[in-house]
């Protein structure tokens, strides 16, 4: 059956994904920084599968080569790594925007993602069988104020997912990129700096999507059949949409 390494398991995504694939059966590898967080996962899923955690940050390279490209045993066997580590850090104007907080998105959402799939892409092609499931967003091909950096990072993930298929094609390994609209996890209160009440504002009169919803989409792309390639997938609650083109008049209104 093989492992599932799933990054950013110590919340939303990552750690929903982790209960349903857990569920189904499969050996976990689960990676974070937090590791009590991490702990506290691993203690909530079933005794019947094998779970080992590993208290990483995606942006460290060589950390995480050592780390996944050592797995031990049959955990070494990855047979899908998720990659959902990721985060957006503020919502303000790209004249405002604080340039740590950039290079924090592009070195996690871009190179984490990067190093975690090089580390593990050689084995599954030796191997003649994996998939890589990657977390986009719809950020990746909807723009909007304050999406500067954050959007850019997801249309490298977009891009980056479509070129993998590209260069594995005839080696037996699947590539998927799952895009979700809002969702009520971590996300916005890591984005607004631990500010709780401006995170549930985001979602306040809204249903927003669960992270269980999207992790049981995430485990239904990795159990279509072997010759059956998700390539891209966007989902959204059914309380968002798109708006028009903003347009700003001579007069000083917009709209
Ligand atoms: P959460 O904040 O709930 O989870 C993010 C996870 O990423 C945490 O487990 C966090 O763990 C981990 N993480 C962050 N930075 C690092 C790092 N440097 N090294 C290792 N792990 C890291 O958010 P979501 O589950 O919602 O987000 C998961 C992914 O989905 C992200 O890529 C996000 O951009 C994307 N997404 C989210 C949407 C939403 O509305 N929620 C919608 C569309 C996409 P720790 O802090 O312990 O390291
Ligand atoms: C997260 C969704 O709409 O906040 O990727 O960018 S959104």
């Amino acid at each position: 059956m093989g492992s599932v390494v799933i990054t950013g398991a110590s919340s939303g995504f990552g750690r929903a994904a982790a209960k349903c694939f857990s569920e189904a059966g499969f050996d976990l590898v689960l990676v974070a920084r937090r590791a009590d967080r991490l702990a506290e996962v691993k203690a909530a899923l079933s005794n019947e599968v094998d779970v080992l955690t590993i208290a990483l940050d995606v942006r460290h390279k060589d950390d995480v080569l050592s780390s996944l490209t050592a797995l031990p045993g049959s955990l070494g066997e990855v047979s899908v790594l998720i990659n959902s580590a990721g985060l957006a850090l503020g919502l303000g104007g790209a004249d405002e925007a604080d340039l740590d907080d950039w290079d924090a998105m592009v070195d996690t959402n871009i190179k984490g993602l990067m190093y975690c799939t090089r580390a593990i892409l050689p084995g599954m092609v030796a191997r003649g069988v994996g998939q890589i499931i990657n977390l986009g967003s719809v950020a990746a091909s909807w723009p909007y104020p304050g999406g500067n950096v954050y959007g850019g990072t997801k249309a490298f993930v977009q891009q980056f997912s479509r070129n993998l298929r590209a260069d594995l094609l005839g080696k037996g390994i699947r590539v998927a990129n799952i895009e979700p609209g809002m969702c009520d996890t971590e996300f916005s209160k890591v984005r607004f700096g631990g500010d709780e009440e401006q995170a549930a504002a985001v979602y306040q009169g809204m249903q927003p999507l669960s992270a269980e919803d999207v992790a049981k989409v995430i485990l239904w792309v990795a159990m279509c059949p072997p010759h059956v390639n998700v390539n891209q997938l966007e989902l959204m609650p059914v309380s968002q949409a798109w708006s028009g083109f903003s347009v700003q008049r001579s007069d000083g209104a917009s709209g």
